[in-house]
């Protein structure tokens, strides 16, 4: 049954769960829309089919796909993908789909932020944004789960827990003029412990340059495990990421997650900078309100923007030389996983990766 709770997901004893938690699938949205996607989205579709197979590889994956697509994705799809028609404005689950939260007994919930595509009308990057707001509701419809309505426009990609009462975050994106100009960051912080169960928060000032979304966390940042988390990095210090890495770096070091634990802090280096090229640019058709993709610009490139799933570890790769040591570094991360990269480029050139074009569900009670 489809209930929304008046309460918080805390006073019911629910709290959001690590992503190495156990997962029940991962749920993803069919790229289409030409001013994101270039070439009517065709090689961004061939890049979503690599990523849903990856994932396959480790547990269901669910694909929300517009009734205009159904029939091409389902082709493209292999039959182990669920393909489930929904409508939404662009295919960033991580974003506008539900947090889901989980409690002791194994029941699993839903929390719907309110989703104004990365800033509304002061710096979205598309209007309007109605049906990706729409999303979670339809999820938790369709999963038969309790929903939580937030008071508070926030995406996924913002935030990262660990499971034990700890939230990594960004002041650039939560406390952007965008999202909620009239909530103080202590007011935020009392939301995210009522809806997630958080006991303390980790904030950084800054995520990855150039990131379209105002810098969220997952792109800069993850959790492997409690008390361990992964950064982006690079050794050039002309690199305009250089200083954002080290401020996040010495923040992450410095910091006592809830448990009062030190953390580890792993580095990744970056890859070279990836930039959009003349054809790429020309391949995006230019709508106004909607971001321009122009030939030279630099793109958000990280491999810290990949998804743990169950058994596995599924990564963006840029046919770059640093993609080898990231993918090892990884797997010493994650002995207990198999790392699996995908290259990911036309996922980047949408403006994020495959952390943002995905959403775990977790396991809940069995049976
Ligand atoms: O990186 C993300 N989480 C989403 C980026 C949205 C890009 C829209 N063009």
């Amino acid at each position: 049954m489809y209930t929304t709770f008046e309460s918080t997901p805390r006073y019911d004893g629910f709290r959001m769960p690590g992503e190495f938690e156990p997962h029940t699938k991962t749920w993803m949205l069919w790229p289409e829309r030409s001013d994101n996607w270039r070439m009517g989205a065709k090689p961004a579709q061939s890049t979503f089919v690599e990523v849903a197979n990856a994932i396959a590889q480790f547990e269901p994956v669910s694909m929300g796909v517009s009734r205009a697509q159904f029939q091409h994705a389902r082709q493209m799809l292999p039959p182990q993908v669920r393909v489930v028609e929904l409508s939404y404005d662009d295919a960033w689950i991580r974003d506008c789909g539900p947090t889901f939260v989980i409690n002791d007994q194994g029941e699993v919930r839903g929390i719907d932020w309110v989703f104004n595509a990365w800033g509304g009308l002061v710096n979205g990057l598309y209007f309007p944004w109605d049906q990706d707001d729409l999303v979670p509701q339809k999820v938790l419809n369709i999963e038969e789960l309790g929903r939580y309505r937030a008071p508070i426009v926030l995406e996924g990609g913002s935030i990262h827990v660990d499971g034990e009462g700890t939230l990594f975050t960004t002041a650039e994106c939560l406390l952007d003029e965008g999202r909620n100009p009239a909530l103080s960051q202590a007011e935020i912080e009392t939301v995210l412990a009522e809806y997630l169960a958080i006991d303390k928060i980790v904030w950084l000032p800054r995520g990855v340059f150039n990131d379209e979304t105002n810098g969220h966390v997952d792109n800069i940042m993850t959790v492997a495990r409690p008390g361990e988390v992964i950064v982006t990095w690079t050794d050039d210090p002309q690199d305009p990421q250089y200083e954002i890495s080290r401020e996040a770096y010495e923040v992450l070091v410095h910091a006592q997650d809830a448990r009062g634990r030190k953390l580890k802090v792993h580095k990744i280096h970056q890859p070279d900078p990836v930039l959009i090229s003349e054809e790429e640019s020309q391949g995006v058709d230019a709508v106004d309100g909607t971001l321009p993709r122009l030939a030279g610009d630099r793109m958000a490139a990280s491999y810290i923007n990949f998804l743990i799933v169950n058994n596995g570890v599924v990564v963006p790769t840029f046919r770059d030389r640093h993609d080898q040591a990231a993918l090892s570094a990884l797997q010493e991360i994650f002995p207990e996983r198999k790392v699996v990269g995908v290259y990911a480029k036309e996922i980047l050139l949408g403006g994020g990766n495959i952390h943002c074009i995905t959403q775990q569900q977790p396991l809940g009670k069995v049976g």
